[in-house]
């Protein structure tokens, strides 16, 4: 049987996963391998978390904890968040298995043996005061595309744009705040440039990439591809195999995709098959499929398919999917400023079924999406209650109540009951093609227009009138109908699993779900074959619980201008001044705040409670100059007294504090 492998992005063990990842990755990969799985094919369904890179480290540094420590948190969460949305993985690896480091070296030497890696001497960042290199997100500084501030040594989340950290303006170390020096380091570079042209003839003669990856990379390689430097001067990481790299690592993004084959080596060991991972990744007619959101083509259609090609043995990506993004209530959405919601906020009050159906039927995968509550409620209410769930339910009481429970033999069929039938052939056709060209919201319109005729054709058919006077009519009828309703279970496992699971319990059919051929949808269940008592499906969903959900989203960004007007005078009450920090440290028992005391002049040192812990870090913080406000009236948070209120601009994205750009005496008045 053929092996098809699919793989989901592997998320950075450092964030708990939200709705825009469910819709961009997790869930159309888990359609995808749930119905391969459905067509017969040996297909696995791969993931893990990527744990290894700055994103890590960095959050480990601010949080005072190893960054193993970090790791082993998320990658618990993420699969626990995951799995309950009904994910099948075969196995949800981690990236700091020691199996994976091997493999990783393993890659890198071969490469370097095949010509394609190359040391060179850089200049890098470099803190004087901390005496060690800055790589990637260990320097932060002003986009020197975009000019947004705080843009990160590796990327800028303004523009999107990837970025060498000595391109940064206004360069800063994140954990001291010094501004970095320049000096030079030896590193080890991908001749990605080199394999350009493969890269390009790849992408244009395969046809299962999706349209918006291809796009996007061949616009990139049009502006040319550079190499990579693919190792950094820091302790956690893969070591780099080489004499002389002892104080090095390899680039997280040189070992995470190699994470897809870790996993697939580690699932088949643990299956009793070291072997068998051989079949997925270096069998001719195997198929890969990686899973992605848009965020990251760049390395799965460019950099990916050019080490693959250069470690050589390997089989190419049969397909890049990508998603792309997902807005709330039409804004985008964002951690700080609580925008967002997560895969377990929603868990605590819904099924997952509805949010895998709604986050698919919205709109295309290569497409943005928005998710608002009202319309999730709608589609909920109007397709998954009142079509699906109503269609299956009224068919299957109805033999139930009427028929012993039994399905009834069909008497002599009609157009009606024919045409029926037939539908189910064409729709379980349909929805394969547009599975296979990765269309998963016109695949499931499919199956919910099926549904629809289903209803259509139940009213149509009047049973009720004909249970006494003509009984083989209604007999023909819940006979055609449930027919249809088997069909769906098959058709519906892919998209709401565990909705599948109910139906087909119900219908008490022989084993499992998950474990029925796509090509026996159209095969018909026997008369006579008794069902069990059936349950509704979908329980609509009410205003007061959409009320709720509504409610906790909260959102601090007001539009300017909705405030009422204030006089020169009402201004005038606020005493501004500039502080000195002297000194900070954590507020006990929250991850928020921080306890900071300021000096705002004339030996008066003042305490302020401020909720910037997830940003600034305590050594960052003292010494700076920051803006406070002096005479408002003292509060307690978490029992400790803030007495003076620190001045910050929150963005929506981050929350930056207010800082003269000159040194000033602290008690300076700010008018
Ligand atoms: N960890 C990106 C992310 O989590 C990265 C994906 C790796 S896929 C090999 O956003
Ligand atoms: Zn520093």
């Amino acid at each position: 049987m053929k092996k098809i492998l699919v793989t989901a992005a592997l998320p950075y063990a450092n964030y708990r996963l939200h709705l825009g990842h469910l819709r961009s990755t997790y869930i159309p990969a888990d359609i995808f391998a749930r119905f391969k799985r459905l067509q017969g094919y040996d297909a696995a369904y791969i993931c893990a978390t990527d744990e290894h890179g700055t994103p890590i480290a960095v959050e480990a540094e601010k949080e005072h904890i190893t960054p193993k420590a970090v790791a082993d948190k998320y990658h618990a969460l993420i699969r626990q968040d995951l799995q309950k949305m009904g994910c099948s993985f075969d196995i949800f690896s981690r990236t700091t298995e020691p199996a994976h480091d091997e493999l990783t070296q393993d890659f890198f030497s071969r490469i370097l043996e095949n010509g394609y890696i190359y040391e060179s001497e850089i200049e890098q960042f470099y803190c004087p005061k901390d005496k060690r290199f800055l790589p990637d997100r260990y320097v932060q500084g002003n986009c020197p595309h975009c000019k947004a501030e705080n843009a990160r040594g590796d990327q800028c989340e303004s523009c999107g744009r990837y970025l060498k950290p000595t391109e940064l303006i206004a360069p800063y170390c994140i954990t001291c705040g010094t501004r970095p020096i320049i000096r030079a380091t030896k590193h080890w570079f991908f001749k990605l440039s080199a394999l350009q042209p493969f890269v390009e003839g790849w992408l244009k003669g395969n046809k299962r990439i999706a349209s918006n990856v291809k796009n996007y990379a061949i616009q990139w390689i049009n502006e040319g591809l550079r190499d990579w430097c693919i190792t950094r001067d820091m302790k956690w990481g893969t070591p780099v195999p080489m004499e002389g790299a002892e104080d090095k690592v390899l680039y997280v993004w040189f070992d995470a995709p190699i994470g897809y084959i870790t996993a697939t080596r580690l699932w088949q060991e643990s299956k009793g098959n070291p072997n068998g991972w051989h079949q997925y990744w270096q069998s001719e007619g195997s198929e890969i499929y990686h899973f992605i959101g848009k965020d990251i083509i760049y390395h799965h259609a460019i950099f990916w398919p050019a080490m693959l090609k250069a470690r050589g043995e390997y089989n190419l990506p049969t397909a890049v999917v990508a998603g792309e993004y997902l807005t709330l209530e039409g804004k985008k959405m964002s951690k700080t400023r609580r925008w967002v919601v997560e895969i377990s906020e929603y868990l605590k009050t819904f099924e997952p079924d509805p949010l895998r159906y709604y986050l698919t039927i919205s709109s295309p995968l290569n497409k943005d999406a928005d998710f608002s509550w009202d319309d999730f409620a709608k589609r909920h209410n109007d397709e998954l209650a009142d079509i699906l769930g109503n269609f299956i339910h009224r068919n299957l009481s109805f033999v139930a109540n009427y028929f012993d429970a039994k399905i009834p033999a069909p008497a002599e069929m009609n157009e009606d009951d024919k045409v029926a039938l037939k539908k189910i052939r064409e729709a379980a056709d349909q929805v394969a093609i547009f599975l296979d060209e990765f269309s998963f919201h016109s695949a499931l319109k499919t199956i919910i227009d099926l549904a629809a005729h289903g209803n259509k054709y139940f009213n149509d058919k009047e049973p009720w009138k004909f249970l006494k006077t003509a009984k083989e009519s209604a007999a023909t009828t819940l006979n055609v109908g449930t027919q249809i309703v088997k069909a769906l279970a098959i058709m519906l496992e892919p998209f709401l699993p565990f909705t599948a699971e109910k139906i087909w319990s119900t219908l008490d059919m022989e084993g499992s779900i998950h474990e029925q051929r796509w090509q026996d949808i159209p095969k018909e269940i026997s008369p006579g074959h008794a069902i069990l008592k059936p349950q509704p499906l979908f329980v609509k969903i009410e205003d007061k619980t959409l009320q709720k959900q509504k409610e906790e989203l909260k959102e601090s960004l007001e539009a300017v201008g909705t405030k009422p007007q204030i006089t020169m005078e009402d201004f005038m009450k606020n005493d501004l001044r500039i502080g000195k920090i002297v000194d900070a440290e954590r507020v006990k028992g929250s991850d928020k705040l921080l306890k900071l005391l300021v000096d705002i002049g004339g030996k008066n040192i003042k305490q302020a409670i401020s909720g910037i812990a997830q940003q600034y870090t305590v050594e960052e913080l003292k010494g700076r100059e920051i803006a406070v406000i002096v005479n408002l009236k003292p509060t307690k948070i978490f029992d400790v007294e803030s007495q003076v209120m620190i001045l910050a601009a929150e963005d929506g994205e981050k929350i930056v504090i207010l800082q003269p750009n000159q040194p000033t005496m602290p008690g300076s008045k700010i008018r």
